[in-house]
């Protein structure tokens, strides 16, 4: 069916995804003057309210402070100095603040969104939300493309750079040349069923449990509302898990033999969640520019997903502003390697974190003694605990080459 073509709007950068990467980007870019307009599949109503990630490490708590988008996280959110790790019914606590002087803030992503959002509308930032059809072009010349149809009509955005920040199932990833993008992938043989429910978190600490019928991790959006996860089949059915059934499941794989309870209350959400690592190389193509889970997916067990993709449009809004400032093309063209050299590293926490604390079908009784005792290790050694902590709050910024 053809559609009715709108003129093309002149914008500095088109940035496609509203998710954290996509209005930090637009967020960072007007502080430095630099236009953007951010297009998004689904509502507003709907990227508010997906449930996803909850923990900011230091240097998203720092930028989004540092800009202006911090005073609800930090009346709001939960500052955690330490994390607790269950095993072998035992409970031992890794102290962040004592290894690395740093902390993490417990606030869910959603909530960041909703902040950014409104952050972007109050300062005249354009966001348009219910798109279909987007499609981008020229990405090889100066002047690339982005359009896509809303309202019955096909509207173009003539850019010049374009941001694809449009997550794992985007389109971004695919329009880099198939002979030139390299894909690294590690598929893990469980997943994540995880719950909203209405009750009190049972501690204040998250907790991280390796026990012999799976993973679990107790983690909290307030202090009325509990996050919870326990390790399942990959294909898991939600239906195969009334919330009875879970409830008993966590309180097993949880208390850790000690006799500890959690508070149940009513499930508000649940939903399964596959687990994979995943890393798109190169990140950047002429003149698109990946970011977030478009170039790259951790298994959540290092609560760093979200925390990645802010680190990605941080490097970028860096070079963006250079360019634009004097001409500057060396943050730009260093992009992709600065940002790989941090999810490479993130990668590797991610996989560490998952293949310690989750259990393996395929484990001999050798593996099993061996994975207790690295968390035995883990938690009686100031070395190996900093190295725990030290990822866990956020390795250091490597800006690359300004
Ligand atoms: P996002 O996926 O958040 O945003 C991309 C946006 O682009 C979406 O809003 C999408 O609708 C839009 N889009 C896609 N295609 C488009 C198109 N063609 N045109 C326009 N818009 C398009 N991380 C953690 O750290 N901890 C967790 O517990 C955790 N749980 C997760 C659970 C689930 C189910 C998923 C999928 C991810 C989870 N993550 C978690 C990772 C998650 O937080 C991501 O890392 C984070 O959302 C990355 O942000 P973005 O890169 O902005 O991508
Ligand atoms: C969460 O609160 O959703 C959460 C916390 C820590 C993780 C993963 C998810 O490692």
């Amino acid at each position: 069916m053809a559609h009715r073509h709108v003129p093309a709007k002149k914008v500095q950068v088109g940035i496609i995804g509203a998710g954290p990467a996509g209005l930090l980007l637009a967020h960072l870019l007007h502080l430095a003057g630099i236009s953007s307009v951010v297009i998004e599949a689904k509502s507003r109503k709907y990227v508010e309210e997906r449930i996803r990630a909850g923990v900011l490490e230091q240097g998203t708590v720092d930028v989004l402070r540092e800009t202006g988008i911090g005073a609800r996280m930090d009346r709001e959110g939960l500052l955690h100095h330490g994390t607790i790790l269950k095993f072998a019914g035992e409970a031992r606590r890794i102290d962040f603040q004592d290894l690395t002087g740093q902390a993490v803030m417990v606030y869910g992503q959603h909530e960041v969104v909703k902040d950014l959002i409104a952050a972007r509308l109050e300062s005249g930032g354009e966001i348009v939300f219910d798109v279909s059809d987007t499609r981008i072009d020229g990405i090889e010349g100066r002047e690339p493309t982005v359009s896509y149809l809303k309202d019955g009509a096909r509207h173009t955005l003539a850019c010049d750079f374009v941001a694809g920040c449009d997550g794992f199932h985007g389109v971004s990833r695919a329009a880099i040349p198939a002979d030139v993008l390299r894909v690294y992938e590690r598929v893990y043989p469980f997943g994540w069923l995880g719950i909203l429910a209405k009750s009190p978190p049972a501690s204040e600490e998250l907790i991280y449990a390796n026990h012999e019928r799976g993973f679990a991790l107790l983690s909290m959006r307030s202090p009325e509302i509990s996050r919870l996860y326990l390790q399942c089949p990959p294909d898991e059915e939600i239906a195969n898990w009334p919330d009875e059934r879970i409830w008993e499941e966590l309180q097993v794989r949880l208390a850790g033999g000690e006799g500890w309870r959690l508070e149940e209350g009513p499930v508000i959400q649940k939903g399964v969640t596959a687990m994979r690592s995943f890393v798109a190389e190169p990140m950047r193509h002429g003149r698109l520019f990946l970011a977030g889970d478009a170039a790259h997916i951790v298994p959540p067990t290092g609560a760093k997903g979200m925390n990645l993709a802010v680190g990605d449009v941080r490097v970028l809004a860096r070079g963006l502003e250079a360019f634009y400032r004097d001409g500057g093309e060396d943050g730009l063209a260093a992009y992709s390697d600065t940002c790989l050299r941090r999810i490479w590293k993130v990668q590797r926490f991610s996989w560490w974190m998952t293949q310690m604390l989750h259990t393996f079908d395929d484990a001999s009784p050798f593996d099993r003694r061996r994975q207790l005792a690295e968390l035995d290790y883990l938690t009686t050694s100031r070395a190996a605990a900093t190295t725990l902590a030290e990822n866990y709050v956020g390795l250091p910024m490597d800006w690359g080459p300004q």
